[in-house]
């Protein structure tokens, strides 16, 4: 078998998508996902100017040796824009494995190690009652796991708070809480990491003690605070038992996550910007973190996220794989698949994507009782309607970003 064609395709139902299409020669066709959300055209450039051309004639039964083509035969190694042109490529050719095979890709991966997949979702308010009310939705659709952010008073809007109803425009998204705001340079958002220190014990009390002590709980930091105050935070939320505190520091200084976990014993979760294994690898070895946050499509694909697992599970470490919107249905069948053949799967995110996009990608994912499934048909269980991709143009859009008050740029 021979791939005979490489397309990529770019659709914005609700948000942008970047979705490599591999066609072979019988005829077998397989997707993977190259979304970096706010720079997406660079992964189809990549994709295209520079990888299309080396992938037709291959084989597309030699994964490892076609990835390793593309990370060390490039020379130029690692970053978002090439690890998740790369990912589009490993994920299209176990796609099109598990077709030839008629199987789904998880049974690829060594088999089902579970039922399905806990889910977590995102329950936001900018004030308590807000979240409240947000909490009890989730709960109602199903959700037994859940991640809290809330509003600071003081600070007018800030990352992680939902408009419930959708955005303009994106009206059918559920939960979208991050406009990557379309067709408009990016919007500015402010920060006062003080107001957020003194306020977020106060919003886990406030839940716990609505809520009772058993239902998991969350919560995203979005990389916002020095390692003291990370610690600071860890140390203030330990009564009320989190599953876990996410990217509490940015962690690019992997070795100031030692000054966090001396003092906290709140379970931490980092990595969903991270490209590759060796960006975690102070983290794992020295057991400085308790789930990994990569997602297949920002680490090079399936074959990569698979090692990353089991590295971290010498380590008693989980998956706590990046599962937002702005991940493409293909990119979290990808994970979900991972997910299922692990041992250590920890939780999976689930934002839940909008109609739009529900009707561009058809899925064979099934989301149950806070479990999500991949589904059982061959390869990933995504299909791709080209016509109706058609119908959704590429649209500008950017992340928000973040200033202090004095106007200092700060992480978002
Ligand atoms: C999460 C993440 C996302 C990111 C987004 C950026 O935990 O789900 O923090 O919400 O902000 O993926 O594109
Ligand atoms: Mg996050």
């Amino acid at each position: 078998m021979k791939i005979d064609k490489a397309e990529v395709i770019v659709t914005s139902p609700d948000r942008n998508f970047v979705t490599l299409k591999l066609t072979t020669d019988d005829g077998v066709t397989g997707l993977g996902d190259a979304t970096l959300n706010g720079r997406e055209l660079a992964c189809v450039a990549y994709l295209d100017e520079h990888v299309v051309p080396l992938l037709i004639g291959r084989d597309p039964a030699n994964i490892e040796d076609t990835w390793q083509f593309l990370y060390r035969g490039g020379y130029w190694r690692r970053g978002p824009v090439t690890m998740a042109s790369i990912a589009a490529v490993d994920m299209a050719l176990w796609d099109i494995k598990g077709k030839t095979a008629g199987m789904p890709v998880y049974q690829l991966l060594g088999g089902a190690s579970r039922r399905g997949l806990m889910a977590y979702g995102h329950a936001s308010g900018k004030e308590i009652p807000e979240l409240f009310d947000s909490i009890r939705s989730h709960q109602e659709s199903g959700y037994r796991s859940i991640r809290v952010q809330t509003g600071v008073p003081g600070l007018e809007s800030i990352y992680g708070i939902a408009s419930n109803h959708g955005l303009p425009g994106n009206e059918g998204v559920r939960y979208d809480h991050e406009p990557a705001q379309r067709g408009a340079l990016p919007m500015q958002e402010d920060w006062d990491t003080r107001a957020y220190l003194r306020h977020v014990p106060d919003v886990f009390e406030a839940v716990r003690g609505e809520f009772g002590p058993e239902l998991p709980l969350l919560h995203d930091a979005h990389h916002r605070m020095t390692p003291l105050q990370a610690a600071r935070l860890g140390k203030s939320l330990e009564p009320y038992d989190l599953v876990w505190l996410e990217d509490c520091t940015p962690a690019e200084n992997q070795e100031a996550l030692r000054l966090v976990r001396r003092h906290t014993t709140t379970p931490l979760a980092i990595g969903e910007v991270f490209n590759a294994a060796w960006d975690f690898q102070t983290l794992i070895t020295e057991q400085l973190i308790d789930y990994v946050r990569a997602a297949s499509t920002h680490f090079g694909g399936i074959t990569p996220l698979k090692k990353l697992a089991d590295f971290a599970a010498m380590y008693q470490i989980k998956s706590g794989f990046h599962g937002p919107t702005d991940i493409s249905p293909v990119g979290f069948a990808a994970q979900l698949h991972v997910g299922m053949a692990i041992h250590n799967f920890g939780l999976q995110e689930y934002m839940e994507h909008g109609e739009k996009t529900n009707s561009v990608f058809r899925q064979s994912m099934r989301f149950t009782d806070g479990y999500l499934h991949p589904g059982d048909a061959p390869g990933l269980g995504v299909d791709l309607d080209v016509n109706e991709a058609g119908n959704y143009p590429y649209a500008t859009a950017y992340l928000p970003y973040n200033r202090l008050a004095d106007g200092t740029m700060h992480d978002w």
